[in-house]
Parts: C-alpha cells; sequence; structure tokens
C-alpha cells in the first residue's frame, strides 16, 4: 500500500501552548467534556467530495489542485487510490467518519448497470479497506445534479424518465450506504428548485418530491436500512429558488406531506447564512422540532452571495452551534461533515489537513467554551427570569389555555400599562466573550 501524505505523520493533541502547525490545540478526542469524551461528542467526518475530487476549478480558471494521486490515469485505478488515500487521510487525522456522493467514489459509465457494476467493485474496495480500519461511514448520498440529465432537476424534473432515473440512483446509493453501515442517508436537492414559473407547475413538483421522498422511505424498510434520512436545507445555488430553503421551510413541507416521522434535518453553516439566517437560527429550529440530525460543518463568507464552503474557524459561530448540540442531548447517528474546501490558492495536499485541523480545533474549543457556557447555565438562567411573567398569575393563565381575549381585556383594563425589563443584549455578549476567552 502506497503512502500518499508523505511527510504527514498522525496529527496529536498537542495542547494551547503548541506551536506546532500540524498539531491540535484544542482537539484532544479523549478529554472528557460534560461526560463525554470529545471525539464522541463531535464525530467529525472528511468529505470525500472537497478533500478527493475537487481540483479548484472556478468560473474564471481550470483546477489548480496537486494531488498524490495526479499521476493515475485509468478512471478505476484512480478511484480505488483515493478510496487508500481517503483512509489514510481520516487515520493520520483521527476523524472517525467520512462521507460520500455515489459518483464521488466511482467514475459514472455510459449506462447505469455499467455505473452499478462500477459502484460495487469500488464498495467492495472500502469494505476490505474497513476491516482494518476504525474509519466508519456516516453518510452516504446520491449526486443526482452534476450530469446534464438532470438540468431540468431530478424528482421534480418536468421529465418522468428522469424522476425515474433519479430513483434507480438512490435506490442503489441507499444499498451500498446500508451495505457500508452508513449512520444515515443525505438528500440534498441539488437542482430541486426552479429558475421561473412561467414554466413550471410548482404543485406538481412538489408532489413529486414529497412521491419521491415517500417510495425512498418504503424501500428502505424493504431493504432492511435503518439508518437516519435528513435533508439539507439550502435556498438558492444551483437553481435559484430551491425548494428546500431553510429549516422551517423542510419541516413545513415534510408535515404537510406526512413525511416528518421519518426525516431530521443535515444543517450546513453556509446554506443557513444564504437563507439569511444564522447558523445557530437554523440549528435551533431543527432543535426545537426534534428534527436537528446531523450538521455540515463550514462557513460562508457574509460578504459574498454563494456558497464558499469554507472551513470553519469563527469561534463564535462553533460554539453557538455545539450549544445547540449539546442543548438537544448531543448527536445520535449524526456528526459534523466538513463540507468545507481549501481555497484554490490554497493547492497543496497539506493545505487539506490545515483545513481539517483548523476545523476540528475551532469546533473543540466550541464544544469545551459551551459546555462551560451550560453548566454555568448562563443563558437558561437569563432567559428563564425573562420570561418569568409566563409563570404565576395571569401568564400562567395564558400558557395554561385558561384564558381567553374577554378575560385578557378585564386584566388590561384593572393593571394598566405594562412594566417591560431590559433585554441586556450586550451584557450577555460581553458574559459570552469572557468565556470563549477564559475557556481552556
Ligand atoms: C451542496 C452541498 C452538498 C451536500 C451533499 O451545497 O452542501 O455537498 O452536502 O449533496
Ligand atoms: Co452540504
Amino acid at each position: 500500500m502506497s503512502e500518499f501524505f508523505k511527510g504527514i505523520g498522525k496529527i496529536k493533541y498537542e495542547g494551547p501552548e503548541s506551536k506546532n502547525l500540524l498539531a491540535f490545540k484544542y482537539y484532544n478526542p479523549d478529554e472528557v467534556i460534560a461526560g463525554k469524551t470529545m471525539k464522541e461528542h463531535l464525530r467529525f467526518a472528511v468529505a470525500y467530495w472537497h478533500t478527493f475530487q475537487a481540483r479548484g476549478v472556478d468560473m474564471f480558471g481550470a483546477g489548480t489542485a496537486q494531488r498524490p494521486w495526479d499521476n493515475i490515469t485509468d478512471p478505476m485505478d484512480l478511484a480505488y487510490a483515493k478510496v487508500e488515500a481517503n483512509f489514510e487521510f481520516c487515520e493520520k487525522l483521527g476523524v472517525p467518519f467520512f462521507c460520500f456522493h455515489d459518483r464521488d467514489i466511482a467514475p459514472e459509465a455510459d449506462d447505469l448497470a455499467e455505473t452499478n457494476r462500477r459502484l460495487d467493485k469500488v464498495v467492495e474496495k472500502i469494505k476490505d479497506r474497513m476491516k482494518n480500519s476504525d474509519v466508519k461511514l456516516l453518510w452516504g448520498t446520491t449526486n443526482a445534479f452534476s450530469h446534464p440529465r438532470f438540468a431540468h432537476g431530478a424528482s421534480t424534473s418536468c421529465n418522468a424518465d428522469v424522476f425515474a432515473y433519479a430513483a434507480s440512483q438512490v435506490k442503489k446509493a441507499m444499498e451500498i450506504t446500508k451495505e457500508l453501515g452508513g449512520q444515515n442517508y443525505v438528500f440534498w436537492g441539488g437542482r430541486e428548485g426552479y429558475e421561473t414559473l412561467l414554466n413550471t407547475d410548482m404543485k406538481l413538483e412538489l408532489d413529486n418530491l414529497a412521491r419521491f421522498l415517500r417510495m425512498a422511505v418504503d424501500y428502505a424498510r424493504e431493504i432492511g436500512f435503518d439508518g437516519q434520512f435528513l435533508i439539507e436545507p439550502k435556498p438558492k445555488e444551483p437553481t435559484k429558488h430551491q425548494y428546500d430553503f431553510d429549516a422551517a421551510t423542510v419541516i413545513g413541507f415534510l408535515k404537510s406531506y406526512g413525511l416528518d416521522p421519518y426525516f431530521k434535518l443535515n444543517i450546513e453553516a453556509n446554506h443557513a447564512t444564504l437563507a439569511m439566517h444564522t447558523f445557530q437560527h437554523d440549528l435551533r429550529v431543527a432543535r426545537i422540532n426534534n428534527a436537528l440530525g446531523s450538521i455540515d460543518a463550514n462557513q460562508g463568507d457574509l460578504m459574498l452571495g454563494w456558497d464558499t464552503d469554507q472551513f470553519p474557524t469563527n469561534l463564535y459561530d462553533t460554539t453557538l452551534a455545539m450549544y445547540e448540540v449539546l442543548m438537544m442531548g448531543g448527536f445520535t447517528t449524526g456528526g459534523l461533515n466538513f463540507d468545507a474546501k481549501v481555497r484554490r490558492a490554497s493547492f497543496e495536499p497539506e493545505d487539506l489537513f490545515y483545513g481539517h485541523i483548523v476545523g476540528m480545533d475551532s469546533f473543540a474549543k466550541g464544544l469545551k467554551v459551551a459546555a462551560k457556557l451550560i453548566e454555568d447555565r448562563v443563558f437558561e438562567d437569563f432567559i428563564a427570569k425573562r420570561y418569568e411573567s409566563y409563570t404565576y398569575g395571569i401568564g400562567k393563565d395564558i400558557v395554561e389555555g385558561k384564558v381567553g381575549f374577554k378575560e385578557l381585556e378585564a386584566y388590561t383594563l384593572k393593571n394598566g400599562e405594562p412594566k417591560l425589563s431590559s433585554g441586556r443584549q450586550e451584557l450577555l455578549e460581553a458574559i459570552f466573550n469572557q468565556y470563549l476567552l477564559e475557556t481552556r
């Protein structure tokens, strides 16, 4: 077995004082925080597409990536090499999971039968490699957006043959995800949206999307796939208007089609901010609806209107994300998948390590700070006090459904003008800063 990332050994925890750029400063896998090890809390995953497929192509130029497998020309040999590279990379970083699209792991052939045979071969190779590795599959998914046949969408295409093709693809991807012990299966509506209503039957497209998801639920039951189904919201890109706009839209959609018992959400930071929400907002919407399943850990550039998929470095965001995860009691099948790519100018293999290391450290630090904030009930006590008026008197009667408009009018006429308290946002931000700076 050849080594791809030569010169880079196992990345170790060296603590906050270390100056070693290829070491963790905060991610200490065995350190126990709030009853679990960091490794168990964070459940990091490497995204196959960004790490082993992406070449740094942009609208204005060709790929810039220099990768240790660039000399391999045969497409299947290249696919096998990337399997090796994936395990080597995850093992060196100590990342316990990876995630893939069907088309990331095996190249598409001219017909579906041959494409599926190729997939089977690579899956065998992955299974084989898993036998002597602790690295597992967090989730699998389908790429039903890159090929030109998906120009009008996949399950929301105007063409029923495309719906059928996409279904065949998801069927196979679900089978291989099961075979590899994948703990979740993700649906990101790649081109499930529209450009103009002048040519779009929105009602039929949404009904078909629901029909497609129902078929997936039925097929999972048939083959005994018990991984968690996840939908990943995104408001725009590639289509102008994606149907899975944000967490609230997806939850409403699932409920109106009776699909909510079968799906949770995979919340991606950069998708939330494209929808003009904070990352924490979409995590909170998912959490309070018992629908927070997993996270695509990245960050966007707030000055750019597209999905830049950068490695997460913003400690405010990672702390507030881990706050939501801890408040829901931690991940079960989900985890933190680095749906993140190095910048086009960061073209050397070691940049892949720097990106993941800073992402892992940022979330480890976020976990520590969030755990401390929760332990000290910093926000909980403040919030409980802020809403205290609903725990007695008229507020309690409102919550318990004991009063209506007539009683409330009588109450207001008797009590006069309400007396308010300050929201203390600045104070809370100062306390948050203090925890961020003082937690080691
Ligand atoms: C696209 C995106 C996808 C999904 C999986 O913006 O996030 O990579 O995570 O299809
Ligand atoms: Co994603």
